[in-house]
């Protein structure tokens, strides 16, 4: 237990304590983080956020320049997603992101209507969103290449659906669900369509510049009403930074509160956090301007040559084999002869970070991740299957 003291103790001694302290975490550089979707933030942006923490874009009024930043934040993420006229934030993430659509698709709806359909896949702060909302979330089985079944999604729509949600980029495989089909179906029911893109929004629109064959799954698509996209995954920002784009104003509008008080002058909140951080909102812009398209097609690239080195190392080991093949720089590792669950502990044994869902392992090739830890990597699986007799 620690209290706290009467005198406080030099900075020095306090960082010494820390030094020590933080020695138990995981770090991005150890090579270590395998089953994560944040990374090392860029160095420009620990610059830029140290210089702005003051910010505050709860009371817009005070800082005027930080709220236009913010926009001009949002106007770009938007070009990068097929609308530079989006509306939206810069929020605390992709949980807050897909409660803020969620809350949006249930005031536009004005009625009775409670269903939200998303797929099983669905990142569980959908669940939360749904469980604060009043909502109730109907989860739609997958189909063979782990997207929304689309047929099981049209059955599901019923007339107390509000709003469906489509995935792209999914939590566990990177998959993408079939936007366009689902688009059509929201359309034809009159139904609010959110796009999680937390993970998938930043790699995406840059896979299909670099040749890749990538499906439409932002505001081009016309039924999308919303779309997440989170810059402190794939956008190398620090934590906090998640991004809500609304296709219009209204939509944006029908979440807001009224704070008149505000010592910069009354303004209208439409985020859930009240004081909210400018500096995350200022660093992603800076981000955004500093590494442009082409920077982040450097990045995603780079994660899909190290993605296509752990999957044809995997192809290579007896006992073990690919979840399906993937679509963004995650992988999920799967076996039918071993129980995957005890490679995952074996694994962690040996100090590697990696997540575990029900029937698979997942690596997450972020950034941070080098070819010389994805070949340490293999070289341990290897070891961990032929010892558990694969
Ligand atoms: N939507 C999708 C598709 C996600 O994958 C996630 C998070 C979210 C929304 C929610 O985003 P926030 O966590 O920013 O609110 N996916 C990661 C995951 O569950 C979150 C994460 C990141 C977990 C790093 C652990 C970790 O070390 O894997």
């Amino acid at each position: 237990m620690v209290k706290l003291f009467e005198k406080g103790l030099p900075e020095k001694a306090v960082l010494r304590k820390l030094e020590s302290k933080l020695k138990q975490d995981f770090t991005y550089s150890s090579g270590r983080i395998l089953g994560s979707m944040c990374t090392r933030p860029h160095e420009f942006a620990r610059y830029v956020h140290m210089k702005c923490l003051e910010k505050n874009l709860g009371d817009p009024g005070l800082f005027c320049a930080a709220t236009q930043l913010e926009q001009e934040a949002i106007g770009m993420l938007g070009s990068l997603l097929s609308h530079p006229k989006a509306y939206g934030h810069i929020v605390s993430g992709g949980t807050e992101a897909n409660i803020l659509a969620l809350w949006a698709a249930r005031n536009l709806a004005k009625n009775k209507r409670h269903e939200v359909v998303a797929p099983v896949s669905a990142h569980c702060s959908l669940d939360k969103a749904a469980n604060l909302l009043g909502l109730k979330l109907i989860k739609v089985k997958l189909n063979d290449r782990f997207q929304m079944d689309i047929k099981e999604a049209e059955k599901t729509v019923t007339e107390k659906t509000v709003a469906i949600v489509g995935v792209a980029g999914t939590t566990g495989l990177g998959a993408v669900d079939p936007i366009h089909e689902l688009s059509e179906i929201a359309l034809a029911h009159g139904l609010y369509f959110h796009v999680d893109a937390a993970f998938g929004g930043f790699v995406l629109p840059f896979l299909e510049e670099l040749g890749f064959n990538v499906p439409d799954f932002d505001f081009r698509v016309p039924g999308v009403c919303s779309v997440t996209v989170d810059p402190h995954k794939m956008g190398l920002a620090p934590i906090p930074a998640g991004g809500i784009l609304f296709r219009n104003e209204e939509m944006m509008r029908s979440i807001s509160t009224s704070v008149p008080y505000l010592a910069g002058g009354g303004t209208d909140h439409t985020t859930i956090l009240g004081t909210r951080s400018g500096a995350s909102a200022i660093t992603v812009w800076g981000l955004l301007m500093h590494l442009g398209r082409q920077g982040y097609r450097g990045v995603v690239g780079r994660c899909m040559r190290l993605t296509s080195k752990l999957v044809e190392g995997i192809r290579q080991i007896n006992g073990i084999s690919l979840k399906t093949i993937p679509t963004l720089n995650i992988v999920g590792i799967t076996s039918n002869e071993l129980d995957i669950e005890l490679v995952a502990g074996e694994l962690r044994r040996m100090g590697w970070a990696v997540s575990l869902f029900s029937s698979y392992i997942r690596v997450v090739v972020m950034p941070h991740v080098r070819l010389s830890h994805i070949e340490h990597f293999l070289e341990d699986l290897k070891g961990t299957v032929e010892k558990l007799g694969g």
